[in-house]
């Protein structure tokens, strides 16, 4: 088997990491995935060669011993040399092969992937200004992701003003794709890039907001992606139909089958 170009660790499954596997695919290049479940995660050892921590070992006077940030809650365990190549400490956490460098930021991490399939890929575009205009598509996608992210972690008491932002950020960027989609194929051109791929995985993540109908009833707010179809039916469309090809659904499995089983109920 081919060497792996990169090693990621993760919790899993994680649409972030499914974006560069799904590039990784379509290049024919290898990438090693580590991680366990979210729960899970809390008894790693975050670092290059990561791996479960014995139960003497998961003290709160180990040197490895981290407040989780953003997402997760309580004691994580991550090594200096993590925090060293990853310096904000998050996952999904790329390295290439042998630990020297840290790759952050799922985008990133799909780049590298992208980077590392070739350019006859055609993934990052043709030319500097291709790969440019991918770049905006991706960093767009970033501010809606981190919006997504405080709005999705949020769901256990759902706020007005998260609420509020992720509406706002939800429009912009739906407008803009599909605005994108009314003139090309794809989401920066006419050929699949790693902008398709990161709007896919980033937009079924954020949809995950349907499973908070009742949580988000109960605040008194509606689903923010409830007329998404009518209002962006290009951009909805593309996600649907890319998902759906044998090269994203290798990775995203039945990730979105409770979305469509829902869109058929409506009909
Ligand atoms: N925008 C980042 C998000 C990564 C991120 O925020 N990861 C969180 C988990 S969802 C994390 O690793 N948190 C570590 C901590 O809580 O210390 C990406 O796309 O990779």
């Amino acid at each position: 088997m081919a060497q792996p170009v990169l090693r990621i660790f993760s919790y899993l499954p994680n649409p972030r990491v499914w974006k560069a596997l799904i590039a990784a695919d379509i290049g024919g290049v290898e990438i090693e995935v580590v991680g366990d479940k979210p729960a899970g995660l809390g008894t790693w050892l975050w670092d290059y060669d990561a791996r479960p921590l014995p139960d003497d070992e998961r003290v709160p006077t180990s040197p490895y011993a981290r407040t989780g940030k953003r997402g997760f809650s309580g004691t994580l365990y991550k090594t200096d040399a993590f925090l060293r190549t990853q310096p904000f400490g998050t996952v999904p956490a790329a390295f290439s092969p042998g630990g020297e460098v840290g790759i952050f930021e799922s985008n990133s991490i799909l780049r590298a992937a992208a980077r590392c399939a070739g350019e006859d890929t055609g993934l990052y575009g043709a030319d500097a200004y291709e790969a440019s205009r991918i770049d905006g598509f991706l960093d767009a996608g970033l501010v809606f992701a981190r919006e997504a992210q405080v709005y999705l972690l949020g769901m256990d008491e759902p706020e007005a003003h998260n609420h509020q932002r992720m509406a706002a950020a939800y429009e912009f960027y739906l407008t803009g794709v599909e605005s994108a989609l009314a003139h090309t194929r794809f989401v920066a051109g006419d050929k699949l890039s790693i902008a398709d791929i990161s709007f896919v995985c980033d937009f079924a993540q954020f949809l995950r907001e349907g499973h908070y109908v009742e949580a988000l009833e109960a605040a008194g707010l509606p689903l923010i992606s409830a007329d998404g179809l009518e209002q962006y039916p290009r951009a909805f469309g593309h996600m649907l139909e890319l998902s759906a090809t044998d090269v994203f659904a290798a990775r995203m499995g039945t990730y979105l089958n409770w979305y469509r089983k829902g869109l058929a109920e409506v009909g």
